[in-house]
């Protein structure tokens, strides 16, 4: 359904905001698909659909089964699944991404990308983050990886074939040549790459070659987006993904983050999914601006699909956007107990624990406000906002009682309580951007953390600064989670609530 546009012929980036990095992007028709890296969290690597490429709708995730996805106990945080790349070739979608917790490259199929996917096919012979999938005309199969090196691959049984060959590692020197995309666009193949470092320093560079083996002539305006040293309010860009826009103009999704507050700036989202036009001059790319309020493209946009702003639990199975750290939610989690709530097993780990009964969503707004009915009548748990196991923020329920817990890396501090009326309590965590900057030393955003009492007055406990769960501090390649877990017994929840806040 067309639709004006948000705001004065402008939409919003990041196309897809909170914790979606490494964006790979496909086009079928006139449907386009995204993937991105999904980390330690299962179900793994989300899958997006989009009409216009600026609103996106999360239709599956494509690794959502024991089967596809192991993440052993002592995966580590940010571990697990990195990077996919998303290709339809042959009449089949393909998803080729690294378990770099144990199960290396996997490639997997779906005739619908919504799902289901097919079970891995291991790629033993294939060394290397980061992996690309490209087909010549002739149908051989060509996988990239990080590095930047090649080796020609039969999809189908995963066997590689020949020896892995170096193409080209973007500017001598430059850290970690990474991200590979290859494409055949006109008479070129060009190889896409990221280099510079996950961090500040992140650029996408390109070179091109008349066949898909090279040798590779880097870009003169290499690299083709990068923000370091800028005081872009979007930093870090870099992993992009190139597409044809509906009216065959042409476009890169890529990442970046959002850092707020003083010095040295900390970004609590971890990095988003991005837009930007691109253009060609002389057969290479030119990436346009990166705005958070883009140009509407000249194409009719669908109506953003505003998700409702309360998960009531009432349906059997849950959202596609809930994600547990390291284990599947079914095994903790289930709607089935207490018809109308979801109840939570503890498997006696606190929020510390990397396996801790943990249901979350990704924080996607600078600004938020989560709350949740908790009944802690058979235990103990809460709401938490958690970058991982070291560094969160929760407030907890046990039968007459709340209280605020912070843990920021090997510091775990009780930081209020209180008495409660027995019986299920209302628990609230606000997070609060600081966009106005009056201290080098100011941090991101503040966290709120309190109840609301029977009246359904919020009754603030405590306020934290929001830098100890940023990445800066924590380090990784997530972002901010906000969730429900129980850490005693069984703790059933009525309802989450999620809600975007003005800035
Ligand atoms: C990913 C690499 C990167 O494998 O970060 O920004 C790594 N780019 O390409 C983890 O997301």
């Amino acid at each position: 359904m067309p639709s004006a546009p948000e705001r004065d012929n402008t939409v919003s980036n990041p196309v897809i905001p909170g914790f979606h990095p490494d964006p790979s992007i496909c086009r079928v028709g006139e449907d386009y698909y995204l993937a991105c890296s999904s980390f330690e969290y299962f179900p793994g690597v989300p899958v997006f659909h989009s009409r216009d490429l600026v609103h996106w709708t999360q239709i599956g995730n494509a690794l959502d089964r024991p089967s596809q996805l192991r993440l052993p106990p002592d995966t580590r945080a940010s571990g697990g699944l990195y990077a996919p790349t998303l290709r339809h070739h042959d009449g089949r979608f393909w998803l080729i991404v690294t378990n770099v917790s144990g199960d290396g490259n996997l490639l997997f199929t779906a005739t619908d990308p919504a799902g289901p996917w097919s079970d891995p096919v291991p790629l033993p012979g294939v060394h290397g983050i980061d992996p690309d999938l490209a087909w010549d005309d002739d149908g051989t199969c060509w996988c990239t990886v990080a590095g930047v090196s090649q080796i020609r691959l039969d999809p189908y049984t995963g066997e590689t074939l020949g020896e892995s060959r170096r193409l080209w590692s973007g500017a001598p020197g430059a850290k970690a040549p990474e991200a590979p995309h290859l494409y055949r666009i006109g008479d070129y193949w060009y190889l896409l790459i990221a280099e510079g470092g996950t961090e500040r320093c992140h650029g996408v560079s390109i070179a091109r070659s008349r066949t898909p083996e090279g040798p590779f002539e880097p870009c003169p305006a290499n690299p083709i987006l990068t923000h370091r040293g800028t005081d872009h309010p979007v930093q870090n860009t870099g992993h992009g993904d190139l597409v044809q826009g509906p009216d065959g103009s042409w476009w890169m999704v890529f990442l970046g983050v959002r850092p707020q507050g003083g010095t040295p700036g900390w970004h609590v989202l971890g990095r988003e999914t991005f837009l930007a036009p691109v253009t060609w001059v002389d057969d290479w790319p030119v990436v346009g601006e990166v705005a958070l309020d883009m140009a509407a493209p000249p194409w009719p946009l669908h109506a953003p699909q505003v998700p409702p702003v309360r998960d009531d639990f009432d349906l059997s199975e849950l959202g596609h956007a809930w994600i547990s750290p390291r284990s599947r939610p079914a095994q903790h989690c289930t709607t089935k107990e207490r018809p109308g709530w979801l109840s939570l097993r503890a498997r006696g780990l606190s929020m510390d624990d990397p396996e801790v009964t943990f249901l979350g969503r990704r924080q996607q707004h600078l600004s938020c406000r989560a709350r949740v009915l908790a009944d802690p009548a058979e235990g103990r748990g809460g709401l938490a906002v958690r970058l991982d196991e070291q560094h969160h923020y929760e407030i907890e329920a046990a039968p007459g009682q709340v209280q605020v817990i912070a843990r920021v890396g090997p510091f775990r501090s009780t930081v209020a309580s209180r008495s409660t009326p027995s019986g299920p309590v209302v628990l609230r965590i606000e997070a609060s951007t600081t966009r106005e900057v009056t201290d080098a030393r100011q941090g991101p955003d503040t966290v709120t953390l309190g109840l609301e009492d029977e009246q359904g007055t919020f009754v603030e406990l405590t306020t934290l600064d929001g830098r100890y769960l940023s990445t800066e501090v924590a380090g990784g390649f997530t972002g901010r989670v906000l969730g429900m877990y129980a850490s005693v017994g069984t703790v059933h929840f009525d309802w989450f609530d999620y809600e975007a806040l003005e800035d």
